[in-house]
């Protein structure tokens, strides 16, 4: 069967290289993509992007929160490396944020709208619309928002219907990934739930086929 479909990127949050390429090699044939995060980049060091990208392409989840100017400088280092895209915050303003195409245009830019985490009450989901607000006007290339948060989920959805909403927060932090597809994300991140399981290859094969059942909303780009 062809998984070159998948709707599952994985989270890579290990600290060794080795581990890093082991796991992502385990289970390249039922993702699409992989995500790397501080952890791995500071442990690892920057080459751990374009070692990664021989596998499937990267998502760069550098949360990048600055002025115009320093997200120049970041997306200059992380396009050579070979990154497919880059996670940037949308409070920082749409200024910070379009001057990451400008570097790159072919950098796919996600936007953080809403986030997984219990703390992301206490401010950031007060402010979603205006974080969806900046985000359109920037015309960023996908958003994220949390697959744990079902309502949020769906309200992101049905004001961003053509971005491409990637989505953490199923397996490790409660939410189910068929039901994060189901209220509108394109693609699922899966980190622990995946690199933890004593058997990763496994475990992305079950949730690959769980989501097999859902009709695609579009065909996907990588
Ligand atoms: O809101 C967010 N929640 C979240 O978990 C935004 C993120 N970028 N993430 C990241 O997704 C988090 O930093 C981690 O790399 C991954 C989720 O991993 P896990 O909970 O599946 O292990």
């Amino acid at each position: 069967m062809d998984k070159s479909d998948s709707r599952i990127i994985l989270a890579l949050d290990v600290l060794e290289k080795e581990r890093a390429i082991q796991i992502s090699s385990e289970i390249s044939e039922y993702i699409s993509f992989i995500k790397i995060n501080w952890p791995l980049i500071l442990s690892a060091g920057v080459g751990i992007i374009s070692d990664i990208s021989r596998i499937k392409p990267v998502i760069c989840d550098l949360k990048l929160a600055d002025i115009p100017n320093t997200h120049r400088l970041i997306t200059g280092i992380i396009k050579r490396s070979g990154a497919y895209g880059v996670i940037a915050h949308s409070f920082v303003g749409s200024d910070s944020l379009q001057e990451i195409s400008k570097t790159e245009p072919s950098l796919k830019v996600f936007s953080v709208v809403a986030m997984s985490h219990k703390g992301a009450s206490e401010l950031m989901d007060q402010q979603v619309d205006k974080l969806i607000r900046i985000s359109k006007d920037a015309n960023v290339y996908g958003v994220v928002a949390p697959a744990n948060n079902l309502e949020m989920l769906k309200y992101i959805r049905s004001k961003l219907p053509d971005k491409v909403i990637i989505s953490p927060g199923a397996g490790a932090q409660g939410g189910d990934p068929v039901k994060a597809i189901s209220a509108g994300a394109d693609f699922v991140i899966i980190g622990r739930s995946l690199y933890e399981s004593s058997h990763p290859g496994q475990e992305a094969e079950e949730i690959y086929e769980r989501l097999c059942t859902i009709p695609k909303r579009r065909p996907l780009s990588n």
